[in-house]
């Protein structure tokens, strides 16, 4: 059999100034766990990994090629922003292939397979949840024609029956092997802004652990899992950083959800990290209540280079809305911390909850402004169709009927804000990181030069870089449309009623 694993394809350009182009990890842990553990062999099978969404693939040209392609089974991992186009795009493909067999998982299938399972009825099955196993195990039915309902975490329509099987969790992280990233080796990875290189050097991501203990009420992450937190022993994580020296990457960033959860075990790592001798940039997510200085010491040693705070807020009302068990006065302390050690800072923060007043953002507006941070990422609440928020619109009967098929903007249902609101805020957001004056502003570049390769590497690409001097004159000004910030390139089109139902009717076929 031919496998291709995919990223779903753009619908329209989305080329916006900031690219963050990372690896599709789960994908490429399904390919090593069906080749490390023979499922590749006993199928006789090779395995592909078109990686459309970071390559910028047009929807057009990604149905042309998997078509060419014939594969016998396609796997695609769907986030609800790309929902609408990846269920297009396979409605062409099986019109073209109809013996491919479609399988779909990620986050977007997993809370809404049943819906997606009735409605788009070319999709054979979905694996929710984590999949590297189950993955596996239905290659192999495929393969001997057996029964597929068996396979853990299936959802699949079956003589009149609905099959919905509870979703599998790796218990033990170190069984599964290293993400297949020689399958994806063509492939450029990183983070650029206007054409500069953010990440350093060849750059991959890593996981560590996974899963969420916390309930954050703005973020779905801990539902995935079931707030079951696991985590990967030091031994093997140094063993895969080991390999990504020796494969000549430079820098990694760790998508854990929460990465700095345990000190001490980020102490540990960070230790081996430095005796071993290993040579990356690194890059990761933390909590700001995990703010200890002797852990961001023991980070800045071994290579961090800049942590990602989850900030949210300014306004205590607003956190404690969330649930996010943090306070203003908390975050300035890891803000501090991080900074003393040497490490970049980055807030990230969010814009438009339901209780949220004018006051709030300017709270939050002020905490941006004082935290001095490094970077900045401003967002407009959004929420997805299995978030609690949004079932309870939806049993209010706010929604309409195809809702569930994307993420939406909090503001679509609750008018404390209107979209063009939002737009200028989080605009004024990126204004409120930048008026910090200038004599602030170099200095801070400076740390950043003489203090991370990365950074250094970014301002020198800066200076002979027309963009950004532009960006510069403008005083950082974002140059997004108002859809852009809200939505960053939904494919909201597909929400026309016109062209739903030609996607429904194909569907049909
Ligand atoms: C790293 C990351 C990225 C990276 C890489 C994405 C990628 N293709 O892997 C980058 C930076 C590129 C990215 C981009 C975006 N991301 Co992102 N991302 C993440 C993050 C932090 C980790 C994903 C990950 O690699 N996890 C580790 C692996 C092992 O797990 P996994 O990906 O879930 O894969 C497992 C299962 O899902 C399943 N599976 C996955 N795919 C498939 C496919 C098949 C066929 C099967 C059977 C099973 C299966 O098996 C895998 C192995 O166990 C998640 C948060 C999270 N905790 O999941 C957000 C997250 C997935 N991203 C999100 C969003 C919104 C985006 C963007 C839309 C952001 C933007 N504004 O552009 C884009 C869209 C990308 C896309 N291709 O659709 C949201 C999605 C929310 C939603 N409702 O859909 C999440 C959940 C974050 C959040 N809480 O808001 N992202
Ligand atoms: S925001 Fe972070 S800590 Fe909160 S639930 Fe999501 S992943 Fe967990």
């Amino acid at each position: 059999m031919h496998i291709i694993l995919t990223t779903p394809p753009e619908y329209r350009d989305l080329t916006t100034p900031a690219q963050v182009l990372g690896p599709p990890i789960g994908l490429l842990y399904m390919a090593s766990y069906a080749r490390h553990y023979g499922y590749l062999k006993k199928t006789n099978s090779t395995i592909e990994i078109y990686d459309a969404f970071t390559e910028h693939i047009k929807h057009e040209q990604f149905v042309r090629d998997i078509i060419e392609k014939k594969p016998d089974v396609i796997g695609t991992t769907v986030t609800s922003r790309m929902f609408l186009v990846t269920m297009s795009c396979l409605a062409r493909i099986h019109h073209a292939l109809p013996e491919t067999k479609i399988v779909l998982g990620g986050i977007h299938p997993t809370f809404t397979a049943k819906k997606i399972i009735e409605t788009f009825p070319f999709v054979d099955c979905i694996i929710k949840g984590e999949a590297e196993k189950s993955f596996s195990e239905l290659l192999l039915a495929y393969y001997n024609n057996e029964d597929v309902s068996k396979v853990k975490g299936i959802t699949v329509f079956k003589n009149g029956l609905f099959i919905d099987n509870e979703p599998d969790t790796m218990k033990n992280l170190d069984e599964i092997p290293f993400p297949a990233r020689d399958l994806v080796d063509n492939v450029r990875y990183g983070y650029t802004w206007n054409g500069v290189d953010l990440t350093y050097g060849k750059f991959t991501a890593i996981v560590t652990s996974r899963g969420c203990p916390f309930t954050c009420k703005f973020c779905t992450n801990w539902m995935f899992a079931n707030r079951s937190l696991r985590v990967r022993s030091i031994e093997n994580i140094i063993s895969e950083l080991e390999l990504l020296q020796a494969e000549g990457y430079k820098s990694c960033v760790i998508i854990d959800d929460i990465f700095t959860f345990d000190k001490k075990r980020v102490i540990e790592l960070c230790r081996q990290i430095k005796e071993k001798k290993i040579n990356l940039v690194f890059y990761c997510e933390g909590r700001v209540d995990s703010n200890d200085p002797e852990m961001f010491k023991a980070m800045k040693e071994a290579g961090f280079s800049s942590i990602m705070f989850g900030i949210e807020s300014g306004s205590q009302k607003i956190l404690d809305h969330y649930q996010k068990g943090i306070k203003p006065e908390i975050t300035k302390l890891a803000v501090k911390n991080a900074k003393d050690a040497g490490l970049h800072a980055i807030g990230a923060f969010i814009i438009g909850a339901i209780p949220e007043t004018k006051n709030d953002v300017k709270e939050t507006l002020k905490h941006i402004h004082e935290l001095e941070l490094d970077g900045l990422e401003v967002n407009a609440l959004g929420m997805a169709p299995w978030d609690p928020l949004y079932q309870k619109i939806e049993y209010e009967k706010k929604t309409k009927e195809h809702d569930w098929m994307r993420d939406h903007l909090v503001s679509e249902y609750y008018d404390n804000f209107t979209q063009e609101e939002l737009a200028k805020y989080v605009e004024d957001a990126y204004y409120s990181f930048f008026r910090i004056g200038i004599l602030n502003n170099i200095k801070k570049m400076a740390r950043g030069f003489f203090n991370h390769p990365d950074a250094r590497h970014a301002i020198l690409r800066c200076i002979f870089n027309y963009n950004a001097w532009k960006v510069a004159k403008e005083g950082g000004k974002p140059t997004h449309k108002i859809e852009e910030i809200l939505m960053n390139g939904n494919d909201l089109e597909f929400m026309d009623e016109k062209h739903l139902k030609k996607l429904m009717i194909e569907s049909k076929n």
